[in-house]
């Protein structure tokens, strides 16, 4: 769908002329379950985008369209509450920034979206910031990129009630064109990391659907906190490397396990970004393998058939590493790939995991774009 189209929709639906928003869905170089313990990520905003048609009503109410799904919704401002489904993420961010305090208006907004849903790409959180960005701008009120992911955050936690970290919607309000995001999750600083020269990053879906475990990432974040709580810490991002050995003697378990998981993913990103800054895919794909290693043993967020998908992947000649990306329990694996071997890179890992699965793989590369804006047909 462009964008002139989806304008062309909005004014035969709703007979008003709509500004057009757009935010990115992400993919993760490294640094996975480490956001929610105020850790380290490395992510990286993609052109895949959901784009919002807003335009205000004087009605006091949400009047929206998703295209994507081919469903409606209306709702009053004054009693916006979670119904369990799509409309969670438009109504979220309305009463999150309502709750801020902030005068938002009524609303007609029509969505269209080439974000994959259930991919680990966050196409939840690339709904939410654009709605968020949209109510914001129909209101003519000012917010800078780390705010208006704090607030897609909120809904995500708050009304969707999916206990997130703060990586997706950070990175698809931030984005930076040809860079990724190293970002500290505790003081929200990001530094963007150009991505290397001659290497893509490929996306091969696993073709399970993550979204069927949200109780499971629920389960890793408490571990983590209990964790922290028996080693007397704020979170496990302030176990430091150097203290990991003395950590896992007053651990036991799960705990044990999640904690080996942050302190060891938290350094791989600094010495992920080291391996980009020096142009090393080597070293680069190595970092990613092991996390792989770490997201399955320690943090115990993969499945056998993801884990067959990353082994295809790490083996396919063109190959500097691969690892399961986001929440885990299905979604895509990520590859570092030479660009000049990208397409058969692609062809080998679709035609070895497609045979596995007896289907056929959703797969993509994806370039680093710039985070959400208002944009014009
Ligand atoms: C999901 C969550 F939404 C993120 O906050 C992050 O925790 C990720 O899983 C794992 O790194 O995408």
């Amino acid at each position: 769908m462009t964008l002139a189209a989806l304008a062309a929709d909005f004014r035969v639906r709703f007979g008003s002329e709509p500004r057009l928003f757009r935010a990115p869905g992400r993919i993760n170089i490294i640094g996975e379950h480490t956001d929610y313990s105020e850790g380290f990520v490395l992510p990286a905003a993609i052109d895949r985008w959901c784009v919002v048609a807003a335009a205000p009503n004087d009605l006091g109410r949400l009047r929206v369209v998703s295209q994507t799904l081919g469903r409606e919704m209306e709702a009053r401002l004054d009693c916006l509450a979670p119904r369990g489904d799509w409309t969670d993420y438009v109504a979220g961010p309305a009463k999150i920034l309502l709750e801020a305090g902030l005068p938002i208006a009524g609303a007609d907004l029509m969505i269209a979206s080439d974000v994959p849903v259930g991919a680990g790409v966050s196409s939840s959180a690339a709904l939410q910031v654009a709605v968020t960005r949209a109510l914001l701008a129909l209101s003519a009120i000012q917010a800078d990129g780390a705010q208006v992911a704090s607030w897609a955050r909120a809904s995500e936690n708050r009304f969707v009630g999916m206990p997130c970290g703060i990586m997706d919607s950070f990175a698809s309000a931030n984005g930076v064109e040809g860079g990724a995001l190293m970002l500290d999750c505790r003081s929200l600083q990001a530094t963007p990391v150009p991505l290397p020269d001659g290497a893509s990053f490929l996306l091969v879906n696993s073709m399970v659907d993550h979204q069927l475990v949200a109780g499971e990432y629920k389960q890793r974040r408490e571990d983590c906190e209990a964790g922290a709580r028996t080693l007397g810490v704020p979170t496990l991002r302030d176990v430091a490397e150097t203290d990991l050995p003395a950590a896992l003697q007053r651990l036991s378990g799960a705990a044990a396990k999640r904690c080996r998981h942050v302190v060891t993913e938290n350094a791989r990103v600094g010495r992920a970004v080291s391996a980009m800054t020096a142009g090393d895919l080597a070293a680069l794909g190595a970092l990613m393998n092991q996390s792989h290693a770490s997201l399955r043993d320690d943090m115990e967020v993969s499945l056998p058939v993801v884990d067959q998908l990353a082994a295809i992947a790490q083996a396919t000649p063109g190959v500097h590493g691969a690892r399961l990306m986001g929440g885990g329990f299905g979604g895509c694996v990520i590859a570092l790939v030479d660009s000049a071997a990208a397409e058969a890179v692609q062809a080998s890992i679709v035609a070895a995991y497609g045979a596995l699965i007896s289907a056929t793989p959703d797969a993509f590369a994806c370039r680093a774009v710039a985070g959400a804006s208002e944009v014009f047909a």
